[in-house]
């Protein structure tokens, strides 16, 4: 059986969604970072990057958000989460994932976890000062795509994208991010987000309130 390690309202939230959406037979296994499991000799035999999400197959180890979810739906092609007869529309499914784990999950980091990038208090400072605008450059971009009208992150159909953009959007709401208010479109993704039941039954599992 696949087994997802995953740690609760992280990155992983959005593989973690996916796999429920696509009813995969998976068991789910929380890594604690307050006791910095993450690190731990027998995680690290997991995925030696020290990092979740990481998904245990019959085949070995996938991690990266993005290898992740093109897998899921590679493997589950009856849930339709992926345009997966289309070569351009599945690229432009791995485009959005691949900038949110390059571009916007890394403009979050330089905000949570300075010190992956420098040493010392000053240089945190000023990464944390610079990170809400480059967070809200990368979101105008986001809100950008649904003035459209669309429900979902390529169209009306919901695809892999939508649980990695949820993610993010819901870390909009971290203290020093700034104003998610800017961004009424994205909120309103969050909000169709949290209806579906997928959704509601992993933040449960997580542990999780909607927002
Ligand atoms: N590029 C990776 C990023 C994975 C990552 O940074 N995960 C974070 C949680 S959001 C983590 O495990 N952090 C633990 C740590 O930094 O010690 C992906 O997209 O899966």
């Amino acid at each position: 059986m696949l087994k997802l390690f995953y740690a609760p309202n992280a990155c992983s939230l959005a593989s973690h969604i996916a796999l429920e959406e696509a009813g995969a037979a998976f068991e789910a296994v929380r890594v604690n970072f307050a006791e910095t499991e993450q690190r731990s000799a027998a995680y690290l035999e997991v995925n030696p990057k020290g990092r979740v999400p990481a998904l245990v197959t019959d085949r070995g180890v996938i991690t990266e958000n993005p290898a992740i979810l093109a897998y899921v739906a590679q493997s589950f092609p009856e849930a339709a989460l992926a345009p997966l007869d289309d070569p351009f529309a599945f690229a432009q499914a791995q485009d959005f994932n691949l900038y949110i784990a390059a571009s916007l999950h890394v403009a979050y980091a330089h905000l949570f976890r300075p010190a992956r990038y420098a040493q010392g208090e000053a240089a945190a400072q000023a990464m944390r000062a610079h990170a809400p605008q480059a967070i809200g450059d990368h979101f105008e971009l986001i809100e950008q795509r649904f003035e459209d009208g669309r429900p979902w992150v390529h169209g009306d159909t919901y695809t892999i994208s939508d649980p990695y953009l949820f993610v993010m959007s819901r870390w909009l709401a971290r203290d020093g991010v700034g104003n998610e208010g800017r961004f009424p479109k994205v909120l309103a993704h969050r909000e169709r987000m949290i209806q579906r039941p997928a959704v509601r039954k992993v933040l449960a599992r997580e542990a999780l309130p909607a927002i």
